[in-house]
């Protein structure tokens, strides 16, 4: 037991001591095989990056645009080209869809998944979960498929995940065909570089960010799983979009037509302050400036047409090569900070909960796998056909806007 001193003392973490003191029995020798797994030297670094300028950061690279492919401006034979390279692809069985569901549904005041969210579309009110099933359901049977569904969770909510789904008998989708993996933690760090504990006598971890789906996918054996299937292309989305369509094969055409390896949706920034990444390319790779770290001028500057200079947004509609997601999974992603609110004990054992930011959490972002490629392909989609999100309670991107673009776009 006495090493975990020595471990907390080295690395300026003696204020544990406190907890492991206060805790009872059980709590203490969790805590201790807790502080015996942290990789210390992962923790400094990360919390180096917690006080870095992200404008310097970008400063220091060469922005410039990224060439994009609009749906409804292209010629028909492309489109006609597209559309048959992509849907056989589909119909060979070589596609197959991944679902991002580890985040948590905070800005939107949901208690639980974010995908056991109750949208009130109609005619019937539906699920996230469902209406992506119900996405995939309707290509598979277009194209005479059943794909498989990958739905990567969290520790915070892969119980409550699964047990949606059991409970919702899969939404009809054959059980057999839904694989869920578990993205990782990190530890959230106080703007004095200290661990938190939380109410529970544990380290206060979060969710790793969805970057960090490349590495889950080889560590659970999904890539392994995707290539026994000879699945050769995949879908990366969002679990809160209600228009989201996984299987759209101009997307899919268009990359395999163009020779990339990745391809994206876009659709045109709705203003400056607009919460979406920006794509762009960065030191001549492509990449997408996160709205967190998109410098104002930059946000609010535009073109003679008076159009933003950084108004393609992603929208979380990612699609990969095998070979792609192959080789993402062995690169380590940067991490990004993001300064939050987070409950802890303190060293008197009471409850806080900060009114303001007082810690660091830190997430990779899926964009930045693009990075190891020289190009991208983008198709420029619709806002009113492909992004209607499910973020906050109330205005911009909340349940109402979702409902009302979702009940325009199927006409109920
Ligand atoms: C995301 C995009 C942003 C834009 C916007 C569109 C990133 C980093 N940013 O911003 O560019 O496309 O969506 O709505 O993707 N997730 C996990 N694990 C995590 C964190 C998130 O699975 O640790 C999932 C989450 O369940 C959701 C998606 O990633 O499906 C985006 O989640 P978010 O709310 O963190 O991203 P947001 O809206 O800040």
């Amino acid at each position: 037991m006495a090493d975990y001193k020595e471990i907390l003392r080295k690395n300026n973490q003696e204020h544990i001591l406190k907890y492991i003191d206060m805790a009872n029995d059980k709590q203490r020798e969790e805590l201790v095989k807790e502080i015996e797994n942290i990789d210390f030297n992962e923790l400094s670094e990360l919390y180096k990056i917690s006080n870095r300028d992200k404008n310097k950061a970008l400063e220091s690279q060469l922005i410039e645009h990224v060439k994009f492919v609009d749906k409804y401006k292209m010629d028909k034979n492309d489109y006609k080209k597209y559309e048959l390279t992509g849907e056989e692809i589909i119909k060979n069985g070589e596609y197959a869809v991944v679902t991002m569901a580890g985040g948590q549904g905070t800005r939107l005041g949901h208690n639980g998944p974010k995908g056991t969210f109750l949208l009130n579309v109609n005619p019937k009110p539906k699920y996230l979960f469902e209406i992506l099933a119900d996405n995939i359901k309707s290509a598979n049977k277009k194209y005479g498929v059943t794909l498989n569904w990958y739905i990567m969770t969290s520790t915070e909510n892969d119980q409550k995940t699964e047990e949606f789904f059991e409970k919702h008998n899969y939404f009809d989708y054959p059980k057999e065909k839904i694989k869920f993996f578990r993205q990782g933690n990190l530890p959230l760090i106080s703007e004095e570089g200290k661990l938190l504990i939380d109410e529970d006598f544990h380290i206060k971890y979060a969710a790793d960010g969805n970057g960090c789906i490349y590495k889950s996918m080889r560590l659970d054996g999904i890539l392994d799983d995707m290539k026994k299937n000879n699945i050769k292309w995949i879908f990366i989305g969002a679990v809160d979009n209600a228009l989201l369509n996984m299987v759209d094969p101009i997307l899919l055409g268009l990359t395999v037509c163009e020779n990339n390896q990745i391809g994206s949706k876009s659709v045109v920034k709705r203003s400056p302050e607009e919460p979406v990444g920006v794509f762009c390319k960065k030191d001549g790779k492509p990449g997408v400036i996160e709205y967190t770290e998109l410098p104002t001028e930059m946000a609010h500057e535009t073109d003679e047409e008076g159009e933003l200079l950084f108004g393609e947004s992603h929208i979380m509609c990612n699609l990969y090569s095998i070979d792609a997601l192959d080789k993402i999974s062995k690169e380590n992603l940067p991490y990004h900070s993001a300064h939050k609110k987070a409950a802890y004990i303190d060293e008197d054992g009471k409850v806080i909960k900060p009114t303001k930011p007082n810690a660091y959490k830190y997430e990779a972002f899926i964009f930045d796998g693009f990075a190891y490629f020289d190009n991208i392909s983008i198709l420029r989609g619709r806002r009113n056909e492909d992004f209607a999100p499910v973020k906050n309670a109330e205005g911009n991107d909340s349940p109402a806007t979702a409902i009302e673009l979702y009940n325009n776009y199927w006409n109920v």
